[in-house]
This record gives C-alpha cells, sequence and structure tokens, in this order.
C-alpha cells in the first residue's frame, strides 16, 4: 500500500542520511515504521553494525533489535566519558503519531512513550521518521488525543485534573479485546489517552497568556508542562524542543504530493 511504501521509503532515508558508519550507541524506538528502520539497519554492511550497540525503548523495540541480530543493550548501562559523565547516545530513532509545523511531535500511539522520550532525550541527534499522514499544522489536529503514562492508583485523580484542565472525555486506554481491564505499559503503568483542541506553537503566543490562546487553546510547552506536574502523571505523549529532531517523511511535501 502506499503508506507501508511511504513508512519504508522514510525509514530508509532516514537511516541513510543519519546513521553514521561511526557511531556505537543507537537508540530504536516503538511502533510499526521503527520496524523498517530496523530492517534497514539489519541490511547494512556486519562490519558497520557489529560495531553497535542497541537502545530499546520497550518490550517490542527490545525484541526487533534480538530478531534482527543485533547488539541489545540498555539505557542504563551505557559506559562513562572522561569525566565520568554517562556517554550519549549518537542517534535515536523513533515514530510519531503527529507532527507539527515545528516538529514538535505526538507520541504514546505505542504506549512506549516513557521510555521513547529517555532514550530520545539522552541522543545527541533525535531522528522522527513518519509518513505523510503524520503532518499537521498544529498538535490534536489529526491525533485528537495526547497519550500519558500515569500510576494506576491516581488514574481517577488524573482524569479528573484533566477535565478541568479542559479535556473534554479523556479515558483509561483498555486493551479489549486483546486484554481486559486497562493497557499496563512496560513500566508497570496505565495511560490516559486525553483529548485536546488544537495546540498553538508556541510562537503563536504573548508573554502574559499563562500558555493558553485568545481561542482557549493550549500552547503545547505550557500544556506539557501543565500535564507533567499532576500528581501521578509519569510521562506525557508531547515531545518538543529535543534538538535534532528532523521529521522524515516519506518524501512527499506537506501536502502529500511528491516534490
Ligand atoms: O508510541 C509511539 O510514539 C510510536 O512511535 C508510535 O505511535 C508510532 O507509530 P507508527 O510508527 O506505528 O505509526
Amino acid at each position: 500500500t502506499l503508506v507501508e511504501s511511504a513508512k519504508k521509503a522514510a525509514a530508509a532515508q532516514a537511516v541513510h542520511d543519519h546513521l553514521d558508519p561511526s557511531y556505537t550507541w543507537v537508540g530504536i524506538g516503538s511502533g510499526s515504521t521503527v520496524v523498517y528502520v530496523v530492517d534497514a539497519i539489519a541490511a547494512l554492511p556486519r562490519n558497520v553494525t557489529s560495531k553497535m550497540t542497541f537502545i530499546p525503548t520497550g518490550d517490542q523495540s527490545k525484541l526487533l533489535i534480538i530478531a534482527a541480530g543485533l547488539r541489545l543493550g540498555s539505557i542504563d548501562l551505557r559506559p562513562l566519558d572522561e569525566n565520568g559523565k554517562v556517554r550519549p547516545l549518537d542517534v535515536a530513532f523513533d515514530g510519531a503519531d503527529e507532527v507539527d509545523d515545528d516538529l514538535n511531535l505526538i507520541k504514546g500511539g505505542g504506549a512506549c512513550l516513557w521510555q521513547e522520550k529517555f532514550v530520545a532525550a539522552a541522543a545527541k541527534k533525535f531522528v522522527c521518521v513518519a509518513d505523510y499522514r503524520k503532518i499537521s499544522p498544529r498538535l490534536c489536529t489529526k491525533w485528537k488525543t495526547i497519550p500519558i503514562e500515569v500510576h494506576p492508583l491516581t488514574a481517577a485523580d488524573v482524569l479528573r485534573e484533566l477535565r478541568h484542565l479542559g479535556s473534554s472525555e479523556p479515558e483509561i486506554r483498555q486493551g479489549t479485546p486483546n486484554k481486559a481491564g486497562p493497557v499496563v505499559t512496560d513500566n508497570g503503568m496505565w495511560l490516559i489517552d486525553a483529548p485536546f483542541a488544537p495546540l498553538l506553537i508556541p510562537r503563536d503566543l504573548s508573554e502574559e497568556s499563562q500558555g493558553k490562546g485568545t481561542d482557549g487553546s493550549w500552547e503545547v510547552t505550557a500544556l506539557a508542562e501543565k500535564l507533567k506536574s499532576l500528581l501521578g502523571v509519569v510521562e506525557v505523549g508531547l515531545f518538543y524542543g529535543m534538538n535534532g529532531i528532523q521529521a522524515q517523511n516519506a518524501g512527499l511535501d506537506r501536502q502529500g504530493q511528491k516534490p
């Protein structure tokens, strides 16, 4: 299908453009697009990939690395540099659910957002691999909800707080039909999907706006920080200001047309 070939093209382009043979530590995200990233990496010469260690962002990512015969590492087992500081990863590849014009992202559709954000933030360069369906002028345009990872005991309180913050029908993500009851993340937490009106990009706002536009819509970073501050929230599926994010669409322009 067009979508699968677009995902494959974006993944091949991302690996070609951003995986330097000299790299030794590589972050691998979660979801269906990143499967093509691992395929493209596994197709590289063994004498290149054998010098690399691949850091997963959850159980799916871990199994992808193992199945591809690549060396599996762990985010907590990185070497120290000469100053005794933990070395950053050279690059991290991951997908996204929506990308805005400022390369802010909604992530968490695959329920792996906590380790994804940790690995992305630990990398010198974060490469987002996303096909044309994911690109929107503002977040929460096509992907209507913000995934939020919460401790199960606080889920009811967070739902109440979210309603006060303007989320219409926030819901705990259920596992049915594959699992009765809530989805449990790789970190033993639950997920809440919180709908919000399209978010403003930081430059849209004046100082004294407390993070909201005149139409009441939230600005990305203000909402992310507000959500993160709620008691029981472990992480929020809004990625912003992650230097080096380079949204890779499948060589299609913003309207999904070939340039
Ligand atoms: O959960 C995530 O953020 C994943 O990266 C994921 O949602 C991207 O999904 P896809 O590559 O399967 O579209």
